[in-house]
Parts: structure tokens; sequence; C-alpha cells
């Protein structure tokens, strides 16, 4: 027995995870409702043994659900929310819909999960799921900025497929094939050739020059650890890799910390597994964070350029789908209990 649950926009690549994650957690629940457009209705899902029909996602969907998981875009999200609250859902949404709106709590359950204080089964509301970037940066950086006090963070991502979702996977598979047999490849996702390439982030370019998930990385920071102050930099740009992001974080620290104490940190925190072998030049990989939980931190070391123990330089790599999303929601979920 358990809350009653709804996964919106359950045909899509974080929607499947929802349901892998639920069951891989065991997550108490007393029915299972999958929603999608009018398009996916009556599709089947298999979840926990049961075969479910997917029903199309209406503002009375909502009437018997106690928590509903939100995967299905922002537009979405903004058409459905008043309609789920009212009916004392709580929405754990992973769109950007409602990431900076005031009074949303925006959650890392790991980082800042009492800020949800209070948030629980039986009254409605909405609770936001940081971009998959800012949650893969953050699982690696809060246990150095409790720390020392992160100052500045200069990232550079190498972002996988699955961010921009299952079509996104399937061009790049479709594109490697194509491409190895010498034909034209198909670009319908992207402008760009994708397969044997790499490009910026495709979110569209702001006045600042930077492109919105560069934005979103910056502003979701200053919300989630309640520090407008600490100065974030970001260049974002999409890999051929499927479904793990991978960052390289460059921090100046208010207080010294060594490689040492770094490690200490970065140890002692849930979530995150440090790959660090020097000696073998073995360092974390996308493959290593594929569908796992875990946050894997490597490359740790002092910023030579700056001759004191104030600089440090990581790698980290975590998968998009399940930390970056799916995972990431149902643990918030799991807070609601
Ligand atoms: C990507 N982070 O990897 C994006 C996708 O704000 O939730 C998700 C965008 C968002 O392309």
């Amino acid at each position: 027995d358990g809350p009653s649950v709804a996964i919106a926009g359950v045909t899509g690549a974080v929607g499947q995870e929802f349901l892998r994650v639920l069951k891989e957690r065991d997550f108490p629940y007393s029915k299972l409702k999958p929603l999608a457009s009018a398009r996916s209705a009556g599709k089947h899902v298999q979840f926990d043994g049961q075969d479910i029909v997917v029903e199309e996602l209406t503002a009375d969907s909502f009437k018997d659900v106690d928590i509903a998981l939100f995967s299905a875009g922002g537009s979405i999200t903004k058409k459905f929310a008043q309609a789920a609250i009212d009916s004392n859902c709580m929405i754990v949404d992973n769109s950007s819909a409602f990431r900076m709106t005031d009074g949303v709590p925006l959650i890392i359950p790991e980082v800042n999960g009492e800020d949800m204080a209070g948030y629980k089964v039986g009254k409605g509301g909405i609770i936001a799921n940081p971009n998959c970037s800012t949650i893969i940066a953050l699982m690696a950086v809060t246990p150095l900025h409790k720390a020392a006090g992160v100052e500045r963070m200069v990232i550079s991502t190498y972002q996988a497929a699955s961010g921009a979702g299952q079509a996104a996977m399937d061009e790049l598979v479709l594109q490697m094939r194509e491409f190895l047999d010498g034909k034209e490849v198909t670009k319908e996702i992207f402008p760009l050739q994708y397969a044997f390439n790499l490009f910026s982030h495709n979110s569209p370019i702001t006045d600042t020059g930077y492109n919105e998930e560069e934005m979103k990385m910056v502003k979701e920071t200053h919300k989630i650890w309640k520090d407008p102050d600490v100065k974030v930099t970001a260049t974002c740009i999409r890999v051929p890799v499927m479904r793990a992001h991978a960052e390289s974080i460059n921090l100046q620290l208010k207080n010294p910390l060594t490689e040492s104490e770094a490690r200490a940190a970065l140890n002692s925190s849930p979530g995150v597994s440090i790959i660090d072998d020097r000696e073998n030049n073995r360092f974390p990989t996308p493959l290593d964070a594929t569908s796992r939980d875990d946050v894997y931190v490597g490359r740790v070391r002092r910023d030579i350029s700056r001759g004191d123990d104030k600089g440090l330089d990581l790698f980290v790599c975590g998968d998009q789908i399940k930390k970056g999303a799916a995972l990431n929601a149902v643990q918030i979920a799991e807070l609601l209990l």
C-alpha cells in the first residue's frame, strides 16, 4: 500500500526510466497511472508484472492521484499543474516551467532536501527537479562547497543525446549507421551532423551570448545553494554519447582545501563515487555512469595556475536520464512519503 502515482509523459525516455526506477527502489504505491498525449493513449506499459494501458492526460487525470511525476515538457506542466494541485496532488516536475518560480522548491535530495520541508502526500503542490547538468555538477561540487566555500565555478559540459530525448538518441544511432555505410546522414532532430561530431548545446542563445542550458546552470545553482553571489560560468556542448553527461569543473574556493581533503569530502557524500586512478590513467567515463545511480568524480587535482590550495579541477560523469532526471524525481517523491 502507498500513494497513488501518475506518470505524465510515460512514453518518453524519462517516463520509461520512471517505471524502472520506481520498481528498482521498491517505491510503495497503491496504483500506477501512466499518462501521455492522445497520440500515445491506448499503448501498453509493463510495470511490476502488470500490463497497464496508457491513458490520455487531461485535467481530470489527477482526481485519484497523490503524486504525479511529470516529464512531458514545460508547456504540458503549465497546462495541467493547477488541475493537479486542485486535486491535492503533489507534482514532481522535470521541466524548467516552474524551477525559478518563487516558492517552488528546486530540489536535489542529497543537496537541499530540507527545502521541501512541509511538502507531503495529501496536499497539492509542485516541486521542481533541476536541469540534469545542474544536478550532476552540484552532486559533485556541493560537498566541496560545504568544506571550503565555492567562490567561482567554471564548467564545460559534454552532454549526451538523451538530454534531447529519445528521438535524438535514435537519430544518433541512425547517423552512425548511415555514416559508416557511406550514406548521407539524416538530420531531423539537430541541424548539424551529430555522429562523429560535437556542437554547441541546441538550446536558444540568449542576449548575453550564453545559451539557455548554460543560464540554467547559473540560475539554478544560485537557487539550490541559496547563494546568488556564487560566480558560475558554463559552456555546454552536445557530444555523441548516448545517456550520461560529463562535465569538466574548475573551482575557485574561499578557503584552502587540499586534494586529500577534497577526496575525503567526496568519499563521505551519498550518491558520489570516486574513480581517480592516476597510475592507470583511469577516470570517470559516461559508460561508467550509464544506468547507475551515482555521480562519478575523478581528475581531482589542485589548480596549478594559482599557487595555493584555493583552486581545484574535477571531471564528473552522471547518467542524464537517471540521476539527472528520473532517479532524482523519485527520490523527491520518497521525501514526500
Ligand atoms: C540537455 N539538460 O541535456 C538538457 C535537457 O531544462 O530540463 C533538459 C532541459 C531541462 O539537453
